[in-house]
């Protein structure tokens, strides 16, 4: 007589499995026992979905007569990290009894993700007097995979013109690092986060503005220039230059005249620093300054 349901020997399978795991890998071998005696005690088991996660089932196999629950799907960690299931155990009585038990697998990570960088691009600007070690930009990238969160590493790959930048390999954090008068009017970083295995690659880019930091300097104290009398007017005495450590516009010389009674023999080429006489002079000696 068929009075005893099958027992399960544990009500909770818990299994521990890597999502790399291959389709075929046992999971864990179920069992139950039956108090009866012939057909009333042969078990069969079967898997059920689980009302929480009704899905979870179809990726595992059960082998009816041995318990043996086999990875029937490839399993991915980032899609689901538990998967429950119910199995059943069922005696060949008439009528048939059965019984239930819980089964969770916890699904462990590999490194199976890229990292990704939040944006394609980044753009930031500096002033050209910014001194080292200058908060710049913070780039950062995430990665699905959870046990490379926090093991992301970034790099300047290219770009980094005389050094001129440093990231900081843990955060992410880009700084200035060699800056100076060279600095270039832009510069594209190409910066790489890494989780070791996989790379993934963003860029940088970071525009200068321009600062007025020099005052022009003549290229000599003093210019000698010598004029003959009854010259016409108009006649260039001589050039004189002056250069200016800024870049762009704040590097741009322009001359002109100062000084008394000056102005009204000599004129200066705002641009070119050509020095005119306006009026045809008569000297008595031919040393001008
Ligand atoms: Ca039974
Ligand atoms: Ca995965
Ligand atoms: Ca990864
Ligand atoms: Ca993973």
């Amino acid at each position: 007589m068929n009075d005893n349901a099958p027992v399960f020997q544990q009500s909770h399978y818990t299994v521990n499995i890597s999502e790399a795991a291959p389709v075929g890998t046992s999971v864990v071998t179920v069992s139950a026992t039956d108090a009866d005696t012939g057909s009333n005690a042969h078990l069969s088991f079967r898997t059920e979905p689980h009302r929480a996660s009704p899905g979870d089932v179809s990726l595992f196999y059960i082998d009816a007569g041995r318990g043996l629950i086999l990875i029937r799907q490839q399993l991915d960690r980032e899609q689901a990290s538990q998967l429950m299931f119910v199995v059943v155990a069922s005696d060949a009585g008439v009528p048939s009894l059965s019984s239930s038990a819980l089964v969770t697998v916890n699904v462990g990570d590999v490194n199976d993700n890229s990292p990704t960088f939040d944006q394609a691009a980044y753009e930031a600007s500096l002033s050209s007097r910014a001194l080292r070690g200058q908060f710049i930009i913070a780039v950062q990238a995430s990665d699905d995979d959870v046990t490379d969160r926090g093991r992301l590493r970034y790099a300047v790959v290219d770009g980094n013109v005389r050094q001129a930048f440093t990231v900081d390999s843990q955060t992410g954090v880009i700084r200035t690092a060699n800056v100076g008068h060279h600095l270039q009017d832009t510069y594209i970083l190409n910066v790489s986060a890494t989780d070791g295995v996989y790379t993934a690659f963003t860029r940088v880019k970071v525009t200068i503005e321009q600062s007025n930091s020099f005052t022009p300097v003549f290229s000599h104290s003093v210019f000698d220039a010598d004029i003959t009398e009854h010259q016409p007017a108009g006649v260039i005495v001589t050039t004189v230059l002056a250069a200016d450590g800024d870049k762009g516009v704040y590097g741009d010389v322009t001359y002109s005249i100062l000084g008394e009674d000056a102005d009204e023999l000599f004129a200066v080429d705002s641009q070119t620093g050509k020095l005119l006489h306006v009026v045809v002079l008569v000297l008595r000696d031919s040393r001008l300054f």
